[in-house]
């Protein structure tokens, strides 16, 4: 039974929902415990092909919970490793998208950047105001968003606290699609369908492949690439995905 989250699922697609209306979705010890959990078993299920995390229509996460970080002590947040649970996300194996509404701050802004997949409403507002407050990103935002818009714009937002549009967070490279806010759940849910219909270890392959761009040089990232496209013809789906178009027919993938 979960608290701060609810739990869903639609076929073959797991469903997160932050629901701490009250708070704006802010990120607390618990909320960090119920998503992990709940993205790592739906990681274990074979039959989920793509996990979906949104919040409300107001916000995603207005940022990790300040009220609950107030009272902590350096030791506190040092001997605990704060928010280090957190990594457990990047973690998943399969596909993971974030569909932001509304604040994607602080916290917020990094659970989504934790995704492999950001969509946005055109109400989204992405920002790491951590600044404002006497610290700085615990949750990778200071590598992520670096990474996804480049240093000058993580460096200003980083460094003044500003929010950015769901506009400028496309252009800047960190959101993959924008759509009206009214259509922004059932977007989601279809490109999340769309990869769940893949085979799913293939999935998996590609969301590896990509992933290792950030880690390594081209050159290991290529091998690596090549590697698994082989391994792709291991599989029971790239045999059936390759004759399913000589054959003109859709593919059936048993994700196998
Ligand atoms: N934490 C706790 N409560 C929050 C948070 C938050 N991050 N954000 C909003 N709330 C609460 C408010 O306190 C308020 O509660 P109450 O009704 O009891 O007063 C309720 O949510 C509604 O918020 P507002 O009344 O402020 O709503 P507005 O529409 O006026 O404003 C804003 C919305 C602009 C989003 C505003 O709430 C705001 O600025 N929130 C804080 C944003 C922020 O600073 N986020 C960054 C937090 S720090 C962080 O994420 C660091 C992560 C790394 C830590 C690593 C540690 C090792």
């Amino acid at each position: 039974m979960t608290e701060t989250i609810i739990v869903d699922r639609k076929d073959r697609v797991g469903l997160i929902t932050l629901n701490r209306p009250k708070a704006l979705n802010a990120l607390t010890l618990q909320v960090m415990h119920e998503v992990v959990a709940a993205a790592q078993e739906f990681d274990r299920d074979p039959g989920i092909g793509a996990i979906l995390i949104t919040g409300s229509a107001k916000a995603f996460a207005a940022g990790a919970d300040i009220k609950e970080m107030q009272p902590q002590s350096y030791l506190d947040v040092y001997l605990s490793d704060w928010f280090a649970g957190w990594d457990a996300l990047a973690r998943v194996r399969k596909p993971t998208i974030a569909a932001v509404a509304g604040y994607a701050l602080g916290g917020g802004c990094e659970l989504a950047m934790l995704c492999d997949i950001l969509l946005a409403a055109d109400t989204a507002k992405f920002g790491q105001p951590e600044i404002k407050l006497g610290v700085i990103p615990g949750i990778g935002g200071s590598q992520r968003l670096t990474r996804a818009v480049g240093k000058a714009k993580a460096m200003e937002l980083c460094l003044t606290g500003r929010m950015m549009d769901a506009e400028e967070a496309e252009r800047a490279g960190l959101v993959s699609r924008v759509v009206p806010a009214d259509r922004l759940l059932d977007d989601a849910l279809e490109t999340a369908a769309t990869i769940a219909s893949m085979s799913l270890p293939t999935a998996m392959m590609a969301k590896e492949a990509v992933n290792r761009a950030f880690e390594s040089s081209l050159a290991e990232g290529i091998l690596f690439e090549r590697r698994l496209f082989h391994a792709t013809f291991a599989t029971a789906d790239q045999k059936e995905g390759m004759a399913a178009f000589v054959e003109k027919r859709a593919p059936h993938f048993t994700h196998r």
